[in-house]
């Protein structure tokens, strides 16, 4: 769909649509302040400035030279701009119908109305970004967090593709090593063969931390959701309202209160979580229950995390043990709630059955334990790596990276067992294609459609 020759000027009102206090014409290409300055008359300098440095004048339609609205021209000179072109950017009020028109007259005098991302695709094309940095760009602008926002902007500004290409000329290293090795196969075998499992190893802890880093950008993201699972009366709603500090769920001693559910955002140190209070997991009595129950069960399923509830003043049950069996491999926390009453099932008995879970003592009535209970949330929801500067925000770079990994592993297996080793240099040379994808040193054209066309148009 896009145009990779860079022949032609491209413009797009670059602010967001509707009205603002001001809006801003952007133009790229080779005819870019050519094509401005017929549309624009400077109050004083003639020529309309020097580079980086805006003049105020009016804007005009070249037909009748009458002025329709004064703002200020900017440009920049090639290859010193966003794009690496030539670029002119008027800032006007922020009219839609006269930034429209403005974007009309420059087509008529020659420029062509930009494509979705077509400015940041241009920066790309020309070497100014990489891939990594312009689907940050794009990134940035949409983030609906700040934490997020500051993730990408650090994105844009290089520090993945710092890391990309030096976990790349390792690999690239490595696999120069591995093809001498075929060449000489008989200096050194045995050391050789350590010397590469360690350097694949320390190569694949730098990937799987950048495959885990996708994870913690979602979260920033979006928050993580936690679903309230347990049996009916278990003190679901209770600790929903306990953990938001509000009465947001109805909660009565009668079973089966809660059919619908309700979802809450808690924020626990920086990070957002959203709560998810629904119906009992367990026999239905009603209709209305059972849809409740089956619609609880997909929101566990597609859940990041569970806290899974039991009453500790009642034996933990049969159908208590069977839920926590059926949620274990999951990223869970046991919830032994209602420790204000006599207790008939304690923390120590819970622990000894599920050693490998983590256990949660509270009262959600009366909100003991809670504090614990959050931190412990925190620690055990919330996707934090080392290192957490570095964040992989895009889903088509995790899944190159968990190609990359994979392969890693591979190469690694091979090499253990004593295969031939121009099956793990093969191995390698796919890996060393798989990260010049990464940043679009080696780019499929139709990647571009798919990383681009997402773009807002006029970024
Ligand atoms: N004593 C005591 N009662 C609780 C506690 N948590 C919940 N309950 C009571 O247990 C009953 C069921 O609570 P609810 O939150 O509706 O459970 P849900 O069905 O799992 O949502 C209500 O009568 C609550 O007041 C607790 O920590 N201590
Ligand atoms: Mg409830």
């Amino acid at each position: 769909m896009y145009d990779l020759s860079l022949a032609e000027t491209i413009v797009a009102v670059s602010t967001p649509p509707g009205c603002g206090g001001i809006g801003v014409v952007r133009l790229s290409g080779p005819a870019a302040l050519k094509i401005a300055r017929t549309l624009f008359r400077p109050k004083k300098d003639r020529r309309g400035g020097e580079p980086g440095r805006a003049v105020l004048g009016e804007v005009v339609d070249p037909a009748d030279r009458r002025p329709f609205d004064e703002g200020f021209l900017l440009h920049f000179r090639a290859p010193r701009s966003f794009t690496g072109e030539d670029v002119a950017e008027l800032h006007l009020h922020g009219s839609p119908v006269i930034l429209e028109e403005v974007v009309r007259l420059a087509v008529r005098r020659g420029a062509r109305p930009a494509l979705p991302g077509e400015f940041t695709l241009r920066a790309f094309l020309n070497g100014r970004i990489d891939f990594l940095q312009a689907e940050a760009v794009d990134d940035l602008v949409r983030s609906a967090s700040l934490a997020r926002a500051k993730s990408a902007f650090r994105t844009v500004n290089g520090a993945l593709s710092r890391k990309a290409a030096a976990v790349r000329r390792e690999i690239i290293g490595w696999v120069a090593q591995l093809e001498a090795d075929i060449e000489f196969p008989e200096e050194g075998r045995p050391a050789a063969k350590k010397h590469y499992i360690d350097k694949i190893d320390k190569i694949y802890l730098e990937v799987d931390r950048l495959v885990r880093s996708y994870e913690m950008g979602q979260a920033l993201g979006r928050g993580v959701t936690i679903a309230l699972v347990g049996r009916v009366n278990s003190g679901k709603s209770t600790l929903f309202n306990g953990l938001l500090e509000e009465p947001r769920a109805i909660v009565t001693p009668f079973p089966g209160t809660t059919r619908d559910f309700l979802r809450e955002t808690v924020r626990i140190n920086d990070a957002s979580f959203l709560l998810v209070d629904m119906a009992g997991l367990g026999r239905a009595g009603s209709p209305i229950e059972r849809e409740g129950i089956r619609r609880g069960k997909k929101i566990a399923a597609e859940a990041d995390g569970l806290l899974l509830l039991l009453d500790g003043s009642r034996r933990l049950s049969a159908s208590d043990a069977a839920l926590i069996e059926s949620y274990r491999s999951r990223k869970i926390i046991l919830v032994l709630n209602k420790t204000d009453l006599p207790e008939k099932t304690t923390p120590a008995e819970v622990t000894r059955r599920f050693p490998d879970l983590p256990v949660a003592a509270v009262s959600a009535l009366r909100g003991d334990g809670l504090d614990v209970l959050r931190k412990m949330m925190y620690d055990v929801f919330f996707p934090l790596i080392p290192g957490r500067d570095i964040i992989v925000l895009r889903e088509r770079d995790k899944l190159l990276l968990e190609e990359i990994a994979a392969r890693l592993l591979r190469a690694k297996e091979m090499i253990a067992s004593n295969q031939p080793i121009e099956l793990a240099a093969e191995e390698a040379r796919e890996i060393v294609t798989l990260t010049g994808r990464l940043t679009g040193e080696i780019r499929p054209d139709d990647i571009l459609d798919d990383v681009f066309s997402r773009f807002c148009i006029g970024k």
